[in-house]
């Protein structure tokens, strides 16, 4: 079944979205397989924001992550990296929709709250790189309530 990498990013958690932002995935009918409180330093944040290492707001980008605790999240279900990213509304808040995460949340590019891997592949290599122990091995018994 198909996984994704969430973070709440260090304004999230300061601002206590913790709860609705978990909420709202728990709701739709993911499942959680993965969870855990950390604040990341500088050179594990660039590993993470690599892809954008040559962009102007680099540094800012990585100043933030580090600013505090995130909270990063493995979830599992059908379709879940795509649904995610729709959940969580489009990157610059100005134009996420109402309802969306960024949507209901932020207001600036770099404090929108929080991120979603934007393929099953980066999914893949982020939950590697987050969670590197591995995740938990349940399936919820709520599975044919949800599936059909
Ligand atoms: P994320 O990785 O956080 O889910 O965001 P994303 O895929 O929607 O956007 P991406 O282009 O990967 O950018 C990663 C994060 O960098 C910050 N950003 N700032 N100042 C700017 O123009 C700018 N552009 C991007 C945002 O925090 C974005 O989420």
């Amino acid at each position: 079944m198909e996984q994704t990498f969430i973070m709440i990013k260090p304004d999230g958690v300061q601002r206590g979205l913790v709860g609705e932002i978990i909420g709202r995935f728990e709701k739709k009918g993911f499942t959680l397989k993965g969870l855990k409180f950390i604040t990341v330093d500088r050179p594990f944040a660039e590993r993470h924001y690599a892809d954008l290492s040559s962009k102007p707001f680099f540094n800012g980008l990585v100043e933030y992550i580090t600013s505090g605790p995130v909270v990063a999240m493995v979830w599992q279900g059908k379709g879940v990296v795509t649904t995610g990213r729709k959940i969580i509304g489009a990157t610059n808040p100005a134009e996420s929709a109402p309802g969306t995460i960024r949507g209901d949340y932020a207001i600036d590019i770099g404090r929108n709250v929080i991120h979603g891997s934007d393929a099953v592949e980066s999914a893949n290599k982020e939950i590697a790189l987050w969670f590197p122990e591995g995740v938990a091995e349940w399936r919820s018994s709520l599975h044919s309530w949800i599936y059909e």
